[in-house]
């Protein structure tokens, strides 16, 4: 896909390294002005508004404005318009200091693999809000075990992607990388390693509530040991599983660790066993070149096939979507030859279904009729536009989706996008209480872009009797990757094996569906 155009650019960038058609772009448009266009509810045409009529160039020169009833003064916004955009600047604040998990994931794990192949350094892992498996990451936490702290605390403030060292000290160092994230990394004793995972994994209302447990024993707890009241030696804790079991309590998850009723359910042994990773047999949601997708489906299925799957459904856009190539369903029928050649080819290691990721339009109809439906294996309905639709509306439209018998999955059902766009506002009750009803599958999409359900409406929707996908939503190669992310949001959300039909193995799925 790169034309002369292109070409050229490249070009001069690699000669010169500068590129005269960015300086000039630069030039006329402040670079500022972007962050402008990061607010979710201010569109390109008033960030441009707002620079020419008011030479705003900044979000807070913009929410000055709004404050002092400057907006409402252009013309095409009124004084509610202007409220909006204030309210939207507050919600772009409150976000915008947390980045994706898979941003801070993979420069966590780079820098602690390299710091854990350093000498001295015995083990270690990613802690806080990351090791919990929050969609949104404040700052990354590190913690190593060693007896010799300096050498690890060196090697972390050098590294080439820090941009400026915040603190360094014997036990503590802090530092911005260049991506604008913050990492904490702590080096401390292989002694006293439990605790401090236990107290640097979080979350802070977990902790909380352990240190209660703790005085309730007659022991203070912090990251360093438990400590008896009364005085005495220290209790010091290697492992995780010491400081759990000195507080009377089975390992709880990191997962888990919000102060969500986990503290009660160890006590009372009803903690869940979460779903993992190997419990995956199937992905049912993933796109080829016949739509946006980057590979064909033969691609995808050897992909698959490597990574131990052994069922997986094409689900290409439809029609509607044009912006992602949806198919027409001539095309979607010629697809199915393509399909089942693959899958006569790949059986029996892999099954190879064909299905749809089907457009539930604005109006609320479906993008495909029953009978075109009904030739599917699996049919994946998702909103992908009019989901600031109010409530009603936009709840009315899944719901009807739901309710059609030959939906089986909804795709990613609130259509949030992190961290910029929120879900649309739907009834969430009544959309779990519809597919309980109908046996209709809500995703978990696995992509951090997405994790969509959340998990807190994973954790409701099973209570409520739904049942699960876990789907990569799969576009290129590395895309398989991504499952962690929806496991670890379902772990979130307390999610078992049998909650997901992804854990069929593949015969049973076949059964599963032809049940529908
Ligand atoms: P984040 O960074 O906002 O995504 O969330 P966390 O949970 O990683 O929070 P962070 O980085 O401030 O601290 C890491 C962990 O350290 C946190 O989960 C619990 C523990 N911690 C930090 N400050 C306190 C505190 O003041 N009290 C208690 N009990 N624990 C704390
Ligand atoms: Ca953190
Ligand atoms: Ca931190
Ligand atoms: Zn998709």
């Amino acid at each position: 896909n790169i034309g002369a155009t292109l070409a050229d650019k490249i070009n001069e960038m690699l000669s010169s390294g500068q590129l005269t058609f960015y300086e000039k772009l630069k030039a006329e448009i402040p670079l500022e002005l972007i962050q402008v266009l990061r607010v979710n509810g201010i569109g390109p045409k008033h960030t441009m508004q707002f620079y020419k009529e008011l030479g705003l160039r900044s979000v807070a020169e913009v929410e000055a404005a709004a404050r002092e009833g400057k907006l409402r003064t252009l013309s095409g916004i009124g004084e509610k318009s202007e409220k909006k955009i204030l309210e939207a600047i507050q919600a772009f604040a409150n976000r915008s200091d947390r980045v994706r998990i898979d941003v801070a994931m993979n420069a966590a794990e780079s820098i602690i693999s390299a710091l854990l192949a350093l000498p001295g350094a015995l083990h270690g892992d990613i802690t806080g809000s990351l090791r919990r498996g929050r969609s949104t990451i404040g700052d990354i936490d590190l913690l190593i075990a060693s007896e010799t702290a300096e050498p690890i605390m060196d090697a972390f403030v050098t590294r080439s992607d820090v941009a400026r060292v915040l603190l360094q000290g014997p036990t503590k160092s802090s530092v911005e990388l260049n991506n604008g994230l913050q990492c904490d990394l702590r080096v401390l004793d292989p002694q006293r390693y439990g605790t401090a995972l236990v107290y640097f994994t979080g979350s802070q209302a977990h902790n909380i509530r352990l240190r209660e447990l703790a005085q309730a024993r007659g022991l203070t707890l912090n990251e360093n040991a438990f400590t008896p009241l009364k005085g005495g030696a220290e209790i010091l804790c290697e492992s995780e599983e010491q400081v759990y079991t000195t507080l009377g309590l089975p390992l709880i998850p990191p997962e888990l660790r919000e102060d969500r009723g986990e503290i009660e359910a160890a006590q009372s042994g009803d903690l869940p066993t979460l779903i993992t990773q190997a419990d995956i047999h199937g992905d049912f949601h993933m796109h080829t070149v016949w739509s946006d997708g980057h590979l064909s489906v033969r691609q995808m299925a050897e992909l698959a096939r490597a990574r131990g799957l052994s069922h997986i459904v094409i689900t290409d856009h439809s029609v509607s979507l044009g912006i992602a190539n949806g198919l027409s369903i001539e095309r979607l029928h010629q697809q199915r030859d393509e399909i089942r050649a693959v899958d006569a080819e790949m059986r029996p290691a892999l099954r190879v279904l064909q299905g749809t990721e089907m457009e539930i339009k604005t109006d609320g109809t479906l993008d495909f009729p029953n009978e075109v439906l009904a030739e599917l294996d699996v049919v994946v309905a998702s909103l992908h536009s009019g989901l600031r639709q109010p409530r009603e509306q936009v709840t009315a439209r899944l719901l009807s989706a739901i309710r059609n018998p030959h939906v089986d999955i909804i795709g990613h059902p609130r259509g949030q996008l992190i961290p910029d766009r929120e879900g649309a506002d739907l009834d969430m009750d009544a959309v779990f209480s519809a597919a309980a009803q109908t046996g209709t599958v809500l995703e978990i999409n696995a992509n951090p872009y997405r994790l969509d359900l959340d998990d807190a409406h994973a954790h409701r929707a099973v209570q409520m009797g739904v049942r699960l996908a876990i789907d990569t939503d799969a576009h290129a190669a590395g895309d398989f990757d991504l499952l962690r992310y929806g496991i670890l949001t379902a772990r979130r959300g307390w999610v078992r094996a049998a909650d997901v039909i992804n854990t069929l193995p593949a015969d049973e799925f076949m059964r599963w569906l032809q049940s529908r």
